[in-house]
């Protein structure tokens, strides 16, 4: 057991963690302390131990719960936090003997959603996942919502207050989800017609406290709220920039990954993923004087194939070279294809790198090319004109025409499916 300094400003609680060692899903204690002072909470001390496996009763063992009810007791704890899901079960005999109450790892990530989220969909979206995390501990013999007595009218005839809790939560389950069909549907109107005008988008993305929104913030100089905290941003935030040789992009600053995301969770901010799903790049920022530095990325790489965007080109920006000493620079592939940007965020070094990195990796390679074309195939010269293509044209004796054009390759097939041309029916010079 470790004792902490102490800001004494939130609710004063009990860490507790425990190591799995034949686990794969091995948590961190110091992230788990981040993540509660994340929450406001004040942690008096962390309580360790280890087991093979967790205790049904109680998650720990009779001793372990002996020695935290004492530190309740003696420090006037509020709460108990677990860097460990908890089973409904546990998570109620734990308060009963504690007479505290307990909070489990998804629990707690929850909690600072909650805080944290901006928009009326985050809201939303958090709301529901706790009321789902919620409703499987509404069980019989859960004391705090088994008042007998409840008031008027809020219960129906020879209704428990058990029944008529798990009601309301069902109601406003089922409200909150049409809810969010309905701003969902908004959204993907909004994203159509951004592709409609082909407009890259561009995700950030990275490990929770990488910097994401202290970049976002230097590339679109706007003030998204950037702290200290983890998960300080929850909500999918788009701003449209100009890129040099590229034109108006839409950039995206996400919610930050963590390791072993509850499923719940995950659920609940599909609607962040799913923009990055559908980006053109990806931005993976890394924190790169982190310790875990490794780790992080490989769990990032994983929820991104989780989600099916590991298709997506990447472009990884390591981040806080301050911390290290080191020069931003740009490091490339041996095609001279730039891979990672070696950059600042807080001091604001090397971003202009990171915009000359996206320009090279997005501006759409050109077709050059001489078209032979027949007298018949005005329409096809047309289209050219039309795109401004047209480089130089030659009459020759025969009534044919040699076209000359640069275009970039996108435009170029979108006027051969115009005319309803395939490429092979073309002749070249
Ligand atoms: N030293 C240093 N600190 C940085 C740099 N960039 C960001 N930070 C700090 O790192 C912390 C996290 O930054 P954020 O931008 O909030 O990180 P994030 O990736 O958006 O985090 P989440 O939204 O929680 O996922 C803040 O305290 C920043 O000031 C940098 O280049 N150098
Ligand atoms: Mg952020």
């Amino acid at each position: 057991m470790l004792f902490f300094e102490r800001s004494e400003t939130g609710e004063k609680a009990v860490l507790v963690h425990i190591d799995f060692p034949e686990s794969r899903e091995r948590e961190d204690p110091l992230e788990f302390e981040m993540l509660a002072a994340s929450a406001g909470a004040d942690p008096i001390c962390i309580v360790t131990g280890s087991r093979h496996g967790p205790d049904p009763r109680y998650f720990i063992g009779t001793g372990k719960v002996e020695e935290i009810a004492a530190i309740v007791r003696d420090e006037g704890a509020e709460l108990v936090l677990f860097n460990h899901g908890l089973s409904p079960s546990q998570e109620r005999n734990l308060e009963k003997t504690l007479e505290c109450r307990v909070l489990d790892r998804t629990g707690l990530i929850l909690d600072i959603f909650a805080q944290r989220a901006r928009t009326f969909e985050g809201k939303l979206q958090v709301e529901l996942a706790q009321l789902q995390h919620l409703s499987t501990r509404l069980v019989r013999g859960w004391t705090h919502l088994e008042r007998q007595k409840g008031g008027i009218g809020l219960r129906g005839p020879g209704e428990t207050q058990l029944e008529s809790d798990r009601r309301m939560v069902r109601n406003r389950i089922k409200a909150i989800t049409r809810r969010l069909d309905k701003v969902r549907k908004q959204r993907n109107q909004g994203r159509r017609s951004r592709q409609r005008a082909d407009i890259p988008t561009l995700s950030l993305v990275g490990y929770t406290n990488a910097g994401k929104s202290t970049l976002f913030n230097q590339m679109t100089e706007s003030s998204v709220y950037a702290a200290d905290k983890l998960f300080a941003t929850l909500d999918p935030t788009l701003r449209r920039l100009e890129i040099a040789d590229v034109g108006p992009i839409v950039l995206a600053d996400t919610v930050g990954f963590i390791r072993h995301l509850p499923h719940q969770v995950v659920d609940a901010f599909r609607a962040t993923l799913e923009e990055t799903r559908e980006a053109d790049l990806l931005l993976h920022v890394v924190d790169a004087s982190g310790e875990e530095r490794e780790e992080n990325i490989v769990e990032v790489e994983s929820v991104l194939k989780e989600i099916d965007a590991d298709q997506i080109p990447r472009l990884e920006i390591y981040n806080k070279i301050d911390l290290l000493g080191l020069d931003p620079r740009i490091e490339r592939d041996e095609l001279e294809k730039p891979i990672r940007v070696w950059v600042s965020a807080a001091q604001d070094q090397g971003i202009e790198l990171i915009s000359q990195a996206i320009s090279e990796l997005l501006v759409a390679p050109l077709v050059e090319k001489t078209l032979c074309l027949k007298p018949c195939q005005g329409r096809l010269r047309s289209a050219f004109y039309q795109q401004s293509a047209v480089v130089s044209e030659e009459c020759l004796d025969d009534g044919n025409l040699h076209l000359t054009i640069r275009i970039p390759r996108k435009a170029y097939y979108q006027v051969l499916k115009q005319l309803d041309l395939s490429e092979d029916k073309l002749r070249y010079v």
